[in-house]
């Protein structure tokens, strides 16, 4: 499996896309594909922007290509993919898993869709057979380590990016989930934005800090546990403000923000899903962060989710 830092030479990428060697130079020269030059000034291309370039043209085959996936697609409907992850990740098979999260990227599928429709189902679908006892815990918590490797390895075939914003988010003390928190980080990066998550189960001092320190256009929280509401409440006040002060939007989402819970806290923009939050984050692509200081987190913006 190639890494994003790997380069192509035009010749072997005008035959991944099936194109003349000529052709694909003139598409570098156009600044079509993204493309250096070594010393001795020949062209190259990364596997990262060839990738980009192919998913951008809708060319499936030829991003099956350049990740190397071997064989025949592994599923042809997103709900075929579920019932296969789900099975891959109940037993335990790290490879089936990523072949069928890498067959889905080459297919040309968003990583918000893979993320909600694909691997956010095939966990729900664990989860009920955890609470039916159909599966163990360990199953559950394995399946949990093989899917953040995935979404690593998904997170290293994005090109690295930064031209619509910077972003930042994690989790607050006592809430361990981690995969959705990955998977805002990935699908931000999808979106143009540099994106960093900052872990899981951080004290609110720290959110805070990171916040006025990191000075990010969209912030965001994931959360699925809320051990005490009151406490809740008061210290995602002081995050809020932060925001607020710095110019940050704050974006929210995950299973305990119940409506009752969103009712009495402020931010620019719940969402249900990461297809929402893609949404959001493509209106604050081209809004300067200047002009949105001191009232990012103050009202609510989205349209995927306004409180
Ligand atoms: C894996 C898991 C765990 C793992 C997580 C490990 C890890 N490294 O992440 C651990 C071990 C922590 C865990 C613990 C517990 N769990 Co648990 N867990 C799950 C499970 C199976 C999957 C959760 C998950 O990661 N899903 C994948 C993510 C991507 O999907 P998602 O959370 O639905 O998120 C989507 C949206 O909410 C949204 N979203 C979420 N966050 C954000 C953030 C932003 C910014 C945006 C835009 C969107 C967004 O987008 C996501 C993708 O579509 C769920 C099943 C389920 N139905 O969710 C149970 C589940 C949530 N757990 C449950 C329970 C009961 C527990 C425990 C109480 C068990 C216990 N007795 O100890 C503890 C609580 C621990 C705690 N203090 O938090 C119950 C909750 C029931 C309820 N009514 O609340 C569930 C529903 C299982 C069940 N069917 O009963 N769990």
């Amino acid at each position: 499996m190639p890494t994003t830092e790997q380069l192509l030479s035009p010749k072997q990428l005008s035959r991944s896309l099936g194109v003349s060697e000529s052709s694909l130079k003139r598409w570098c020269d156009q600044g079509r594909i993204k493309t250096v030059r070594t010393a001795g000034g020949h062209r190259k291309i990364a596997v990262a922007d060839a990738l980009r370039y192919a998913r951008e043209q809708n060319l499936e085959f030829a991003s099956r290509e350049l990740l190397r996936l071997p064989g025949k697609r592994s599923s042809t409907t997103l709900d075929k993919a579920v019932e296969q992850m789900t099975d891959a990740l109940l037993q335990g098979s790290e490879q089936v898993t990523r072949r069928i999260a890498l067959d889905l990227y080459a297919s040309n599928h968003a990583c918000s869709v893979i993320c909600d429709e694909v691997i956010g189902a095939a966990f729900r679908e664990i989860g009920e057979r955890w609470a039916c006892n159909t599966a163990d815990v360990y199953q559950e918590r394995r399946a949990c380590e093989i899917m953040q490797r995935v979404l690593f390895e998904l997170r290293r075939m994005q090109p690295p990016t930064s031209r619509h914003g910077t972003a930042a988010g994690g989790t607050v003390e006592g809430d361990h989930y981690s995969l959705a928190n990955a998977m805002a980080e990935l699908v931000l990066r999808e979106s143009g934005f540099s994106a960093t998550s900052i872990g899981t189960s951080l004290p609110w001092s720290s959110l805070v800090n990171a916040v006025e320190q990191m000075k990010v256009d969209l912030f965001w929280l994931s959360v699925s546990h809320i051990p005490n509401i009151e406490d809740f409440v008061t210290s995602f006040t002081k995050l809020s403000n932060a925001c607020a002060t710095a110019g940050t939007a704050l974006v929210v989402g995950g299973r305990a923000l119940t409506d009752d819970v969103r009712k009495r806290i402020t931010y620019s923009a719940f969402c249900d899903n990461l297809q929402h939050m893609e949404s959001f984050a493509k209106t604050l692509r081209r809004t300067p962060r200047s002009s949105r200081r001191g009232r990012a987190a103050a009202k609510p913006s989205s349209r995927a989710g306004r409180k």
